[in-house]
């Protein structure tokens, strides 16, 4: 039993090309925590974002298109925080003082930033090494208790829990001395909420690689901006092998483009790949996919045109993100004002006055 009260929190990175992976493996997910008894958190993770170049026109852009993403999909912002990372200074603040808690080793463990930086790591920027540390401080600063994300987040998760049991050790006499020891440390240990049958969707090209935002081919992954002919034609020309589908899921194995195929329609249709064999198992591809595009268009084609008509009114989607980065300060601030006070900071008092 921990002492911390549920909370939820959880980002996407606003880098464009918004995909099915990032619709069923985190934002529809979103859309069911809203279900607990629980604050909900929804951050559009800009900072995170600047790790690698961005444009500074098609951010702002990008920042609002997952805004009207989250909403689109139903993320309610009056019972839910909507908010951007840029707005509440706590999560840079944070930061810092996780970089001076999380140990270079652990960083150095990192797959992401291997993948993304690639061959050249030297000309990487120091943004992208420190990302797993911004995370963490995102999800602390408000002491989340449960992180609904994808599969590839699961290492980052693991850091997040690292940092905080660090913490917590490092500064256990300040913390009880502070009166914040709350039977379970300063920060909680927090859960990573990862599965399902999205949790890792996968190229629809090649069913070993990711569906991914930088993915050069655009028929690689669904945009959540797709319109219902460009999904169809999309699931369409995915890649599969020749055999019909298996009757049982074991019979999925070392069939990645199958499993991913049932993998998508399960998540669209909220049951498990064991129902979907149920129903469709013995059938070609050809028919599967038939069923598949009028499920995809079904759900996706509404969420996109609703999309475009939110992104449309940037002032309506501004508001909201104003509002929640206020609300999302409020929780933020006093973690901060602990955090100072646990390290044995000097916090600002009231000023002198001028005589
Ligand atoms: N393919 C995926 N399957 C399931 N979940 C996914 N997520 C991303 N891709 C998949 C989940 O979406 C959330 C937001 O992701 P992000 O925007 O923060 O960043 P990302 O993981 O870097 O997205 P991409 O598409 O993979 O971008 P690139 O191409 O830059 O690598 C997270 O919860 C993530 O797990």
């Amino acid at each position: 039993m921990t002492a911390f009260k549920e909370l939820v929190f959880s980002g996407v990175q606003p880098t464009g090309n918004l995909h099915l992976g990032n619709y069923l493996g985190a934002i529809k997910r979103f859309v069911d925590m809203q279900a607990r008894d629980a604050q909900c958190l929804y951050c559009v993770v800009d900072m995170h974002a600047i790790t690698l170049w961005q444009d500074p026109a098609a951010l702002r852009g990008q920042i609002r298109e997952v805004t009207a993403a989250f909403l689109a999909a139903g993320i309610d912002p009056k019972r839910s925080i909507v908010f951007n990372q840029s707005q509440v200074p706590q999560h840079a603040e944070l930061a810092w003082v996780f970089n001076c808690v999380a140990r270079l080793g652990w960083l150095n463990r990192m797959t992401q930033f291997k993948d993304k930086a690639g061959k050249d790591r030297e000309n990487a920027s120091i943004g992208l090494y420190d990302y797993p540390v911004l995370m963490a401080a995102d999800i602390l600063a408000y002491r989340a208790t449960h992180v609904p994300v994808g599969e590839d987040q699961k290492q980052h998760l693991e850091l997040t829990r690292d940092i905080a049991q660090k913490f917590n050790n490092d500064f256990s006499e300040s913390i009880a001395a502070h009166g914040h020891d709350e039977g379970a440390g300063f920060f909680p240990i927090t859960e990573p909420l990862i599965g399902g049958p999205a949790a890792r969707v996968m190229s629809l090209r090649d069913g070993t690689k990711k569906m991914s935002k930088s993915d050069a081919s655009d028929n690689s992954r669904i945009n959540l901006t797709d319109d219902a002919d460009t999904i169809a034609a999309k699931v369409r020309k995915a890649k599969t092998d020749p055999d019909a589908l298996p009757s049982e899921v074991a019979g999925l194995a070392g069939r990645p483009e199958a499993d991913n195929l049932v993998g998508i329609f399960a998540a669209l249709k909220d049951v498990t790949r064991e129902d979907v064999l149920r129903d469709h198992g013995g059938a070609q591809f050809s028919a599967f996919k038939g069923a598949l595009v009028e499920l995809a268009v079904e759900t996706l084609a509404p969420l996109g045109a609703e999309m475009k008509r939110l992104v449309s009114d940037p002032s309506e989607i501004d508001a909201i993100l104003a509002d929640g980065a206020e609300r999302a300060e409020a929780i933020a601030a006093p973690t901060l004002d602990a955090v100072k006070d646990i390290v044995g900071f000097v916090r600002r008092g009231p000023r002198l006055r001028a005589v």
